[in-house]
């Protein structure tokens, strides 16, 4: 196996003792960031997002992958050039108003920033004002929302109707997930649906076009 199959195979087996070694391994041979990055962590990471699609990989798992990605990451990162990372897009990302849930929300996160894209995640328990705000500053090509109880999918519609209300973001593509919101929800909120982190990462590239 050679050192980029190895990173790789550490991201989908979440090594994460490991990685930091191979990492420098392959730096100091001479392989750029962005190769290490690219055909070695990613590539990882694609087919973590494979496996969990499949049920081949559960949440923690997955979970461990994403943290391996981040340690290898640090190496990385301080190396990386401008131009380097072709970015998605950019995602503003938030658990609403009165929902403290945030471990999906998190790993909808990792998933999509594995999948190269850039994503300010607001935390858990954002008003609809402190998404819009978020808007207007960061300007993404998508807003993610996530809610568990059923009481705050009403968070959710009252941010959504905030954010078609205003002429500056009226038009941003809206992503809802989490166990009470549906397909049909969704559609009435005048936003999108999908259900786990992986569909998440698919529906998010095919917003983006
Ligand atoms: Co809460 N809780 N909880 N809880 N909790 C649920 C959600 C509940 C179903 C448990 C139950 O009664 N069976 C129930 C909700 C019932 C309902 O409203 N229909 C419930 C309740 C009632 C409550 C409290 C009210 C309990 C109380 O205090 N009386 C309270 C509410 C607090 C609040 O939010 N204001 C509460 C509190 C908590 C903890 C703080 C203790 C903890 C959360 C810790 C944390 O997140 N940091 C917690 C937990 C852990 C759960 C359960 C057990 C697990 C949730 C979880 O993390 N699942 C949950 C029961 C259950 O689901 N079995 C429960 C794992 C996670 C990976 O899955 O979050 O579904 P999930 O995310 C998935 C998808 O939904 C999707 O992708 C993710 C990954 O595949 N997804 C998206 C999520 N967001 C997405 C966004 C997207 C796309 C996909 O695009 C933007």
């Amino acid at each position: 196996m050679d050192i980029l199959e190895t990173i790789a195979n550490d991201v989908v087996e979440g090594e994460m003792d490991e990685i930091t070694d191979h990492v420098q391994e392959a730096l100091d041979s001479g392989l750029e960031a962005k190769t290490v990055l690219d055909d070695g962590m990613l590539k990882g990471m694609n087919t973590v997002g494979e496996l969990f699609k499949e049920g081949e990989m559960f949440v923690p798992e997955v979970l461990m992958s994403a943290k391996t990605m981040d340690e290898g990451m640090q190496l990385i990162k301080p190396l990386l050039k401008e131009g380097d990372v072709t970015k998605a897009g950019v995602i503003v990302m938030a658990t609403v108003k009165g929902d403290l849930h945030d471990i999906g929300k998190k790993l909808v996160c990792m998933m999509l920033e594995g999948a190269g894209f850039e994503v300010y995640d607001l935390g858990v328990d954002v008003t609809p004002e402190a998404i819009s705000e978020a808007v207007k500053e960061k300007k993404p090509d998508i807003v993610g929302m996530s809610a568990m109880l059923t009481t705050t999918m009403l968070s959710m519609q009252d941010t959504c109707a905030m954010l078609r209300q205003d002429a500056v973001t009226k038009d941003v593509k809206i992503m809802i997930g989490g166990a009470p919101a549906n397909p049909d929800v969704a559609t009435e909120m005048g936003a999108n649906y999908s259900a786990d982190a992986s569909a998440a990462v698919d529906l998010a590239v095919s917003l983006i076009g």
